[in-house]
């Protein structure tokens, strides 16, 4: 039993900085805290809109990886979705987008100059509804965002016609960032959705390492019980402690 955790330890050399802590979070609009110590963003009701934010900022010089699970709701035909967001907008902890198919981050339009919308700013959308003006497909997916936009050339939809994110149950998600390599990682399910090599603190935060990052979501006229629960926040272990097999 020993060897085998050492073993997975090892394998996944990451050193917890945070757990579950909700009370960390500063919540805006519909955004409040449930009973299993997750947080509520949308109520399953019309035009609903809420936003939570860590209210520590996440630090982009350093890995991290941080880890929760997400629920998009219990109707197939239901709305919007969440996203995870990381920005650094002049609002700082006020920041908000706009509502329906926007999710509470980004603008009806990737040409509109009008409109409240989160930036710079990156983000992953999982998104439940339709919505043509944004490029969506026919089915749910994941897909990276930039600046408050939520229109999107590509997206993740496990090459499945018919994939569904709303099926009542509640769905692992990570995010992982190496600044040393400049790579993006989102897990969903267990599954890669988004790599890239992207140099987020020149290319998108004008050389601004630190970050506020939280999630935003939304409802219109269709709408679901969307929430987060947050596993840990990880930075990865000094290689030396990982080499000799110490755990902190
Ligand atoms: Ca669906
Ligand atoms: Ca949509």
């Amino acid at each position: 039993m020993k060897k085998l955790l050492l073993g997975a330890l090892l394998a996944w050399p990451l050193a917890v900085l945070a757990q579950q802590s909700p009370l960390h979070y500063k919540l805006m609009g519909d955004a409040q805290l449930m009973p299993n110590d997750c947080i509520q963003l949308t109520p399953d009701v019309e035009y609903a809109e809420g936003i939570a934010y860590y209210q520590t900022r996440l630090d982009l010089s350093r890995f991290f990886q941080v880890d929760f699970e997400i629920y998009l709701g219990n109707k197939d035909e239901g709305a919007d979705g969440i996203t995870f967001v990381l920005h650094d907008d002049p609002r700082a902890f006020d920041a908000f987008g706009t509502w329906g198919e926007c999710m509470g981050y980004g603008r009806w339009s990737k040409w509109a100059r009008g409109g409240t919308f989160i930036a710079p700013s990156v983000a992953v959308e999982f998104d439940t509804y339709t919505n043509y003006r944004q490029n969506d497909p026919e089915f749910d997916h994941v897909a990276y965002l930039e600046d408050g936009t939520n229109y999107h050339d590509e997206f993740w939809h496990n090459k499945d016609g018919a994939y569904n994110l709303e099926d009542d149950q509640l769905h692992n998600f990570s995010f992982r960032w190496e600044p040393r390599s400049k790579r993006v990682s989102v897990m969903l399910d267990g599954q890669l959705v988004h790599t890239a090599v992207r140099d987020l603190v020149s290319d998108v935060f004008g050389g601004h390492t630190q970050v506020i990052w939280g999630f935003t979501a939304s409802t219109g006229r269709a709408h679901n019980l969307q929430y987060f629960c947050l596993k840990q926040i990880a930075e990865k272990m000094p290689e030396t402690d990982s080499r000799s097999g110490k755990t902190e």
